[in-house]
């Protein structure tokens, strides 16, 4: 069965039309209207080898919260809907991911239970704007509403890094490999739920 989904989700706040194939190259067609997250989601999706398309626009206006963490939280249901019954699935992995001086850490468990543990972010990361309107709080806001919608359990720990930029990239960049091999079939357990009590 085609592990896809297609989900459309309007509010006074933001309109997202999201689709995603678990088993795809990492082809990537993103608008969410806002440049720094089409950057991240890019990357989520490339590395990930998820193929993903985006086209949202919101209230950026005001500012571009409620837009970035709407296609967040849409993502998250995409990608429980694609995953299914979660039937021959890695389920566990991780990844460690440089970019320059950055370090990040992700380690995500397919469980069908969310949870989000994020630590190791430089004091006034949160505070730091990322291409004149992504702050860097809103980096583990994405990471939450991916991981509670998703309905997996998701630790990310930054290890190292000075530059917001590259910080936030490489938390990216492990999510998504981390992704990658944990949705991934496998082949030794071919249509077999990897759980002791049958489901996830
Ligand atoms: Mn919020």
């Amino acid at each position: 069965m085609a592990r896809t989904a297609t989900i459309v989700r309007k509010t006074s706040e933001s309109s997202v039309e999201l689709s995603l194939n678990l088993d795809g190259t990492g082809k990537t067609d993103i608008d969410t209207s806002v440049p720094f997250y089409n950057h991240m989601m890019t990357a989520l999706g490339k590395h990930s080898l998820i193929d993903l398309t985006i086209k949202a626009h919101g209230d950026t206006d005001i500012d571009v919260h409620h837009t970035v963490e709407d296609i967040a939280i849409v993502f998250g249901e995409a990608l429980k809907q694609a995953l299914g019954d979660k039937r021959g699935i890695r389920r566990f992995a991780d990844a460690t991911v440089p970019l320059d001086e950055a370090l990040a850490k992700a380690v995500v468990d397919i469980s069908g239970r969310p949870y989000c543990v994020c630590s190791g972010e430089p004091a006034g990361y949160e505070f730091c704007m990322m291409g004149g309107h992504f702050t860097g709080s809103l980096v583990r806001h994405v990471m939450e509403s991916i991981a509670l919608h998703a309905g997996i359990c998701l630790h990310m720990q930054v290890l190292a890094g000075r530059d917001p930029h590259h910080i936030a990239e490489a938390e990216f960049k492990a999510l998504a490999r981390a992704l990658r091999f944990a949705v991934e079939p496998d082949p030794r357990i071919e249509g077999l739920i990897p759980s002791t009590k049958g489901s996830l």
